[in-house]
């Protein structure tokens, strides 16, 4: 009994002395849910990102990243952040156009279609996005590119014509209006869930990454990959306001720049996957290339009235965002 007394002793006193920082001897715990695959980038960024913070504030803050939808999926995680359930999480911005259609600037197809491209769109839109979710009691610690977007196919494609009653797999509001656009039949289904909808038959094509297709492997189901390169959207790393206002400036300091390293590392992660990632579907057996011109001319008519819908309901801070956009282009 003596023996196990002096031995939590010893350990209360050696984990006293390993994190001086804080104040009330206790770390807090963060729980950080992300909607796609341990193994994709976004993902291991986001671990980086948490270890970052556990060194950078002495322990004081101890993030534990839950990938894969496992503790609430993509769409619910950004109102669990709101509402307090999780004090800070991933979730693709685009995903909520239906609350701001601003929400979804990094969605409009063929506006930016290279990373150089994105980052400038993202600086554009950075303050009035940062304003917009401030208001839903949010702080932006950081966003990332996905790799620009292409079109999957359980068939060979050549035309918009050739799509017609495929069931076509969307990730927000902007991909269901492009398969409605396209003559497709969408459905609304989280990345960590389309291998088995594609196996299954409840979908049969896609855009989006040459990364999510490698994740989810989908060349067990699709057989085309075409690079469309329509638009390349982002995830949000955002931390509950009440959450953030309780951590120490010192602390918010040290976040801030892991978040910055974050940001850097994470679009240096997006651009490597790029090739390396068609390069996998290719090895999976897929036919991997560039849309033919008819078909990217067809989807250029496509794009044209999807960014006219989005600037007719984003409004002037819309117009602003694209001004903004331009003048730095
Ligand atoms: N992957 C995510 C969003 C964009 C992307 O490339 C997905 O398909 O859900």
């Amino acid at each position: 009994m003596k023996k196990l007394t002096t031995l939590m002793m010893a350990t209360a006193l050696a984990t006293t002395a390993a994190a001086p920082a804080l104040a009330d001897g206790h770390a807090q715990k963060w729980d950080m849910p992300m909607a796609y695959s341990a193994s994709n980038f976004h993902s291991e960024n986001g671990v980086k990102f948490a270890d970052c913070v556990r060194e950078g504030t002495g322990g004081a803050i101890d993030i534990t990243v839950h990938p894969g939808g496992s503790l609430f999926k993509g769409a619910d995680i950004k109102r669990a952040i709101q509402t307090g359930q999780v004090p800070i999480g991933e979730r693709l911005l685009s995903g909520h156009q239906n609350e701001n259609a601003v929400f979804g600037f990094d969605n409009v197809p063929f506006l930016a279609t290279s990373f150089d491209d994105a980052e400038m769109l993202n600086k554009a839109a950075s303050a009035k996005i940062g304003e917009l979710l401030d208001e839903q009691n949010l702080t932006v610690l950081y966003s990332v590119p996905w790799p620009p977007q292409g079109l999957y196919f359980d068939r060979e494609v050549n035309a918009v014509a050739d799509m017609e009653g495929i069931k076509f797999r969307s990730y927000n509001n902007a991909t269901s209006r492009f398969a409605e656009l396209t003559g497709m039949l969408p459905v609304t289904i989280e990345a960590a869930e389309i291998s088995q909808a594609f196996a299954t038959g409840v979908a049969e094509a896609m855009i989006s990454s040459g990364a999510t297709g490698y994740d989810r492997k989908v060349w067990e189901s699709l057989s085309h990959f075409y690079e469309v390169n329509g638009w390349l959207p982002r995830n949000y790393v955002m931390v509950n306001n009440d959450t953030w206002a309780d951590v120490s400036d010192e602390n918010k300091a040290a976040i801030t720049a892991c978040a910055e390293t974050a940001a850097a590392e994470g679009l240096e992660a997006s651009k490597a996957y790029t090739q390396f990632t068609m390069d996998g579907l290719a090895e999976g057996g897929m036919t991997v290339g560039p849309a033919g011109d008819a078909l990217v001319e067809e989807l250029k008519v496509i794009g044209e009235t999807m960014a006219a819908e989005w600037l007719e309901n984003a409004g002037e801070d819309g117009a602003a965002i694209l001004d903004a956009y331009k003048a730095m282009k």
